[in-house]
């Protein structure tokens, strides 16, 4: 397995040997949204050394439920990370329980989105600290911690921010439609409520600013890392920063692996390609990540002025996940800021 370290500047090399290059840091940033971009995320994870991975990710589908502030996306990527997600849906806790949820629902709720006992800890712990005015990223940092996560997760803003979608059943928060509603409503607008009010932290500017290497995970470019893109002072801090950037396609073969990014795009008018996501990220990366299937989106793609790296992209084991993270890496390490 390839290991990453720093060499010189911002530029990052791979070696095959670790002891060559003992107490280089390297600092890498990751943009993720729910399990696709936590997939990838534990890939980073295993190829570096603890505290050298940040992951900032999507808090725009959050919500309030029984007065509980859920943060799917963040606890994807921290229940990924402490290696104790589920590993049948990727989110949730692995092998955990639903008595509380079938209580509710004797009580004559509707359990439509799926709490388990144990992913109900941490809702109630957060909601607590929240209330008792920690800001989200401190409540994060103090749960990943206690998992014993080794990286730093970082939540894209302290403020809330709701994706809210159009469509012909009318605007819809995002858990109505992706959830209950099984994502089968056409999108036809995006409107990302508050994030006006919202601004990049402060951990999360410096963390880009102190990165040699951003990537942004395969997740929805729309809802997952639209969302991260959009909060103000988040492109002029992926700007500044020299590192170089690279992203990687969650389309493979114009399909979506998981959820309903392909269908999405089409129906707001983009093109559903590897190529059509190399158009959302213009100007922020200087290269692309695509599977084998979308060998022939190069030429395209580089018409857009990126570099691209064409190779296995679908991750279907740990092996995957740190592999391609491998050679995500490399691929930074070969492009210019
Ligand atoms: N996704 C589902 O499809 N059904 C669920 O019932 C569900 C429950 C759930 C509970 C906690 C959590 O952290 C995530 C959960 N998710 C569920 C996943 C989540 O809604 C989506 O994956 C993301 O919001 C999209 O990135």
């Amino acid at each position: 397995m390839l290991k990453v370290a720093f060499s010189s500047g911002a530029k990052i090399a791979a070696c095959d040997d670790a002891e060559d290059h003992s107490g280089a840091v390297v600092k890498v940033v990751a943009l993720a949204g729910g399990v696709g971009g936590a997939k990838l995320a534990s890939g980073l994870q295993a190829v570096l050394t603890p505290g050298e991975l940040t992951v900032v990710v999507n808090t725009a589908d959050d919500f309030w439920l029984w007065g509980l502030r859920i943060c799917p996306d963040l606890d994807t990527v921290m229940y990924t990370l402490a290696g104790i997600a589920n590993p049948e849906t990727g989110w949730g806790v692995m092998d955990d329980t639903f008595f509380a949820l079938g209580m509710l629902s004797r009580y004559g709720e509707d359990a439509w989105f799926r709490v388990g006992d144990r992913d109900l800890a941490t809702h109630v712990l957060r909601t607590s600290l929240l209330r008792e005015g920690e800001r989200l990223t401190q409540v994060t940092a103090r749960l990943a911690a206690a998992l014993g996560v080794p990286g730093r997760i970082l939540p894209m803003c302290d403020e809330p921010v709701s994706t809210l979608l159009y469509t012909p059943a009318g605007k819809l928060e995002f858990q109505e439609y992706f959830v209950r509603r099984a994502q089968k409503d056409e999108v036809l607008g995006v409107e990302l409520r508050g994030i006006g009010e919202a601004r990049a932290s402060r951990e999360v500017e410096d963390a880009i600013s102190a990165a040699d290497a951003v990537v942004i995970c395969p997740s929805n470019p729309v809802v997952s890392i639209g969302p991260i893109l959009s909060v103000p002072g988040m492109r002029r801090a992926l700007a500044e920063s020299g590192a170089p950037k690279a992203a990687v396609s969650p389309l493979v073969g114009g399909r979506a692996l998981k959820g309903p990014a392909d269908r999405m795009m089409s129906s707001l008018g983009r093109e559903a390609s590897a190529l059509g996501v190399a158009r959302e990220y213009e100007g922020v990366v200087g290269g692309m990540v695509v599977d084998r299937a979308d060998e022939r989106e190069r030429a395209g793609i580089e018409d857009l002025g990126m570099e691209v790296l064409v190779t296995d992209a679908v991750m279907r084991s740990e092996e995957d996940r740190a592999r391609l993270a491998g050679e995500v890496l490399d691929f930074c390490g070969s492009l210019g800021a």
